[in-house]
């Protein structure tokens, strides 16, 4: 869309693209940047044409975190009216599965917004890191919560204290990223998996990226019961019908996405 001026958006068939795009400040994440990437999820959700959604940044960098000139002069109480982290909360309402494909520079509000990402892919020459530690504060967009859920206690702690920057390689042993592929083929790559999801029945992959925040939110039980819940929800659709119909029939099943 045109109104935006911090960002780049495009479509090809059912596939979103999201491009973070302030390539001169290597994407750093002010507050007008975090509003539009959020508006243009909530316009590719609402969208009916679209299936998945591809964040990614032009440039050297996917994002080397907020932008230090916006926040050095605020104060506590102008941050607590400021209230800027109601925008990144609306993140977790999109339904549709998210792919981040990162490359470069992935600090801190950079690497949190790439944990918001339901899936990443890396080049790997990506730098991750929170160096907020270094700058006397903290990581305030998630990042201490989503990368402890994610690789444990012990290695969120090394990361987070320490501010160091780790490699693309060991993104992926951590688990932070699924793959690490050279730069060239990042954007490629996840567009490739991006057309895969999209051709599953979209009700399904709604469905199960719900039951997956729960099952990192919640204890078992109840994370089983949502579960539960969201599996039954399914035999309601046509979809459901169609998959098993054609199953039977031996024949690719015609999804309608309802
Ligand atoms: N904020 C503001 N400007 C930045 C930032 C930033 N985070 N990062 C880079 N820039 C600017 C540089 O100042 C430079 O501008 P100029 O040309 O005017 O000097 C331009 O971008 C290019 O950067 P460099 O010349 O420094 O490029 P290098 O390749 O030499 O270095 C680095 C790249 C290593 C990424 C370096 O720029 C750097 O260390 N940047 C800061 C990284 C950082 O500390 N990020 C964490 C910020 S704090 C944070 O993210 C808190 C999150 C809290 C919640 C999120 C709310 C949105």
């Amino acid at each position: 869309s045109s109104s935006f001026s911090t960002i780049l958006t495009e479509t090809s068939e059912d596939i979103g693209m999201i491009s973070l795009n302030r390539p001169e400040v290597l994407n750093t994440l002010n507050i007008r940047m975090v509003e539009e990437i959020v508006q243009a999820l909530e316009q590719f959700d609402q969208d009916p044409f679209i299936k998945v959604i591809v964040l990614k940044g032009q440039g050297r960098a996917f994002a080397a975190g907020a932008d230090i000139d916006e926040m050095m002069n605020k104060n506590s109480i102008e941050l607590e009216l400021l209230n800027q982290f109601t925008v990144w909360d609306r993140i977790t309402w999109i339904k549709k599965p998210i792919i981040g494909a990162v490359h470069g520079y992935v600090l801190g509000g950079g690497f949190e917004l790439a944990l918001c990402c339901d899936i990443l892919l890396s080049s790997d020459d990506a730098e991750f890191g929170f160096p907020e530690v270094s700058l006397g504060i903290m990581p305030g967009a998630g990042g201490t919560q989503r990368l402890t859920k994610l690789i444990g206690r012990s290695n969120a702690m090394k990361l987070l204290l320490s501010g160091e920057r780790f490699s693309a390689k060991t993104a992926k042993e951590l688990g932070i990223v699924s793959a690490a592929v050279p730069n060239e083929i990042v954007v490629e790559e996840a567009m490739k998996l991006a057309r895969l999801l999209a051709q599953k029945p979209s009700l399904s992959l709604r469905m199960i990226k719900e039951s997956v925040h729960k099952a990192v939110d919640l204890p078992l039980f109840e994370g089983m019961q949502a579960e539960r819940k969201n599996f039954y929800l399914l035999f309601s659709s046509e979809d459901q019908k169609e998959g098993m119909r054609a199953f039977k029939e031996k024949r690719a099943p015609d999804f309608k996405g309802k």
